[in-house]
């Protein structure tokens, strides 16, 4: 029968890896390493080694090469390895033959991401999107699977279960699929109406890569204790709270943070998380400035929106964690050596004002919040006026 284990036990000792292609160049790779050893460690495992190959394009039946699978092998035979995660998505063919060839079990990104939404999921909405998504993810996989668990049970020798068993289970999973959609639709319908009956507020979602700092920003404007730590995807559901800046009320938004080579079936099932987003009059747009690959980050993020609202939005965009930069003082100063590789912060902020409504804060530190907040204000008493002209009394000073 269909197993749904978790997949990283805590401490698990794992290996990594990725590959460079005429689409994705070494320090893309480096970058994405980088970004999946983070998920790894969030999910409880401990990254050991990484191991990379240069290749024109993915091997169809081993994803990467067979010389570097025999490799890697005989490096998790000799380490104790008992995972190896691969940083794109494998097909259920690659999977069995890796695994065949490495020994031990293997698992890629999105398989990585789900595992991770899965124990953080919290509330029923939450729950019910991730086992969608499981489901989804784990359907063409199920032949994969059963090779697998047969394996598993010391069958060698033995043949795996046959066609028929596999169909039962493939109808299984859609029975599954179709009960969690129905049970979706319900809980969005509920959503739905509680959003209707909010009062004539502008409301303001707090949009970012996972990890940037939303959390903390909604702590520190509406004081109160949303879940923020170093993990990846902290939050999954969305927290709506009522922030009062001088006389203003509005609503501001927190929810799941985004990820490059999210897995689609993740984003299919929790579109409706985002409806907050969709239906937003102001997004805020927060941007993790320490962090190396905070541009693409920030595109992402951007093109998701693009996906998921039907017409631009007012945005701020909030370069936060300015006290973990190793900046330069002063912008006319210039590290010509490049050896301190300190970053031109003033310079790079004076620059992108000229473009985009933006600050340069530390939310942790409260640097520069002050002036973000007044801004946050005025934007959010214009939006008002123009939406609620005769409701005075909410901006008379
Ligand atoms: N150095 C520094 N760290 C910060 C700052 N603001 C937030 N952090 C830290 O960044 C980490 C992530 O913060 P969260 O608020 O959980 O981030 P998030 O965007 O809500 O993350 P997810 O919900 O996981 O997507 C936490 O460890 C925070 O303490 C800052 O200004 N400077
Ligand atoms: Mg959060």
């Amino acid at each position: 029968m269909i197993e749904k284990k978790k997949k990283v036990s805590a401490h698990e000792r794992v290996v990594l890896v990725a590959i460079t292609t005429p689409y994705q160049n070494e320090s893309d790779t480096t970058e994405f390493l980088t970004e999946l050893a983070f998920l790894t460690h969030t999910a409880g495992g401990q990254v050991i080694k990484s191991f990379t190959q240069k290749l024109s394009s993915p091997h169809p039946g081993s994803f990467i090469g067979k010389g570097k699978a025999i490799e890697i092998a005989s490096y998790v035979k000799a380490h104790n390895i008992s995972m190896v995660i691969f940083d794109d998505e494998l097909s259920a063919t690659q999977v069995r033959n890796l695994e065949q060839i490495i020994g031990v079990r293997i698992i890629d990104r999105s398989g990585l991401i789900l595992d991770i939404f899965a124990t953080r999921a919290r509330t029923a909405h939450a729950k019910t999107q991730v086992e969608l998504a499981q489901y989804e993810y784990l359907l063409p996989r199920l032949a994969g699977m059963w090779t697998h668990l047969s394996r598993q049970k010391g069958g060698i020798g033995l043949r795996g279960p046959g066609e028929t068993e596999i169909e039962t289970d493939r109808r299984i999973v859609r029975e599954k699929i179709s009960l969690l959609k129905k049970k979706l639709k319900q809980i969005d319908k509920q959503k739905a109406t509680q959003r209707s009956n909010r009062q004539h507020l502008i409301r303001v979602a707090l949009v970012g890569y996972t990890n940037v700092g939303k959390s903390t920003f909604l702590n520190y404007l509406s004081k109160s204790e949303v879940l923020a730590e170093n993990k990846l995807f902290a939050t999954l559901d969305t927290t709506v709270r009522k922030v009062v800046i001088r006389n203003l009320p509005f609503l501001v938004s927190d929810t799941v943070g985004f990820i490059r080579k999210l897995p689609h079936q993740l984003i299919e099932s929790f579109k409706s998380t985002l409806d907050e987003t969709r239906e937003a009059d102001l997004l805020i747009h927060i941007i993790d400035i320490s962090n190396q690959a905070f541009e693409k980050q920030k595109k992402v993020v951007q093109k998701t929106i693009q996906e998921i609202t039907n017409s631009p939005k007012p945005t701020i965009c909030i370069y936060n964690k300015i006290d973990a930069v190793n900046a330069l003082e002063d912008e006319n100063e210039f590290d010509y050596t490049g050896e301190s590789e300190k970053f031109n912060l003033k310079a790079y902020e004076k620059q992108l004002k000229k473009i985009e409504d933006c600050f340069f804060v530390s939310i942790k530190e409260k640097k520069h919040t002050d002036q973000l907040k007044a801004f946050i204000y005025e934007k959010v008493k214009e939006l008002h006026i123009k939406r609620y002209p005769y409701n005075h009394f909410l901006y008379q000073e």
